[in-house]
């Protein structure tokens, strides 16, 4: 008899807990101030469906590009106070197509204490085994691996009748520190939780920056960053002049200055430099807002 008494109550203590758990912690004691930090990454139209020639953001050269595939692996998601104590951190990497389109669930932090997590920060790193996939095909992984490639673009650029291919990987592995980003019409350092709520944070990849004429912006603000893709044509002009624009032959294409490149002050000599000083440059923050960018490797 105290048998059957007793798997009831166990029975019923189970219920309770699934109970609490479906509510979303709700009705949980356990939970009460507590929140949950979700990341997700997105490439926006420009990698999707393409970057136009003219208008505002366009090419101001006549080119326009097309991306066939935009691979990031993304990691080391981190949640830190303003002291810089980690409240979480997303164990590995994973590998996204920003081509396909949609935002990409990178990680979530449930359970973590309401309050201001003043010091965000990921990383876009090389592959490696541990990386997980997102939407991507195995082939794919393999081939950032093999490379040691953290960024691998492909794409056309197009002017009237003239097409240029690119593919183009680089191994860089680069930290985005600090990320702020406007957030009720104020700047806000890092993720706010609330208790009870979810918090999503977006690490937007901006492809576009990949045809930036700067490498910073201009502290004046005087002088605007314009994409152009004529200097990197002219490398292939220049080359074996097959309509496929390569970083080999990028290494040999000197910074056009007149056409309006800025170095900006980092030591670049080339336009393969240039390009992958770039890439630096692809990691932002719910959309607009921006990290302080450290070179890890
Ligand atoms: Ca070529």
């Amino acid at each position: 008899m105290w048998k059957k008494e007793l798997s009831v109550m166990i029975l019923v203590a189970l219920g309770s807990v699934a109970c609490g758990e479906e509510d979303g912690g709700g009705a949980d004691p356990n939970s009460a101030g507590k929140g949950t930090a979700t990341f997700t990454t997105w490439g926006e139209e420009y990698i999707e469906e393409g970057i136009p020639a003219g208008g505002e953001g366009g090419f101001v050269d006549g080119w326009s590009v097309k991306f066939s595939k935009f691979l990031v692996v993304l990691g080391h998601v981190t949640v830190a106070d303003g002291s810089g104590k980690e409240a979480a951190k997303m164990t590995g990497s994973r590998l996204v197509d920003h081509v396909k389109k949609g935002k990409k669930s990178l990680v979530s932090f449930p359970d973590l204490p309401a309050g201001a997590y003043e010091k965000v920060s990921y990383e876009i790193l090389p592959a490696d085994a541990q990386t997980e996939l997102l939407g991507v095909d195995a082939a794919d992984k393999d081939f950032m691996i093999e490379n040691n490639y953290s960024v691998y673009v492909e794409g056309t650029a197009t002017k009237e009748q003239s097409n240029k291919t690119f593919k183009w990987g680089f191994s860089q592995r680069t930290r985005y520190i600090e990320c702020k980003a406007e957030q009720d019409g104020k700047e806000t350092l890092g993720i706010v939780i609330t208790s009870g709520g979810t918090d999503t944070s977006e690490l937007t990849i901006h492809g576009d920056h990949f045809f930036y004429d700067r490498l910073q912006a201009d502290p004046t603000g005087q002088i605007p960053t314009n994409l152009r893709f004529e200097a990197l044509a002219r490398a292939d002009e220049e080359g074996d002049k097959n309509g496929e624009v390569t970083l080999d032959e990028l290494t040999k294409a000197p910074i056009d200055l007149i056409a309006g490149y800025d170095p900006s002050g980092f030591s670049v000599t080339n336009m393969r430099e240039f390009v992958t000083e770039l890439t630096r440059t692809l990691g932002h923050f719910r959309g607009e807002g921006e990290c302080t960018i450290v070179r890890a490797q």
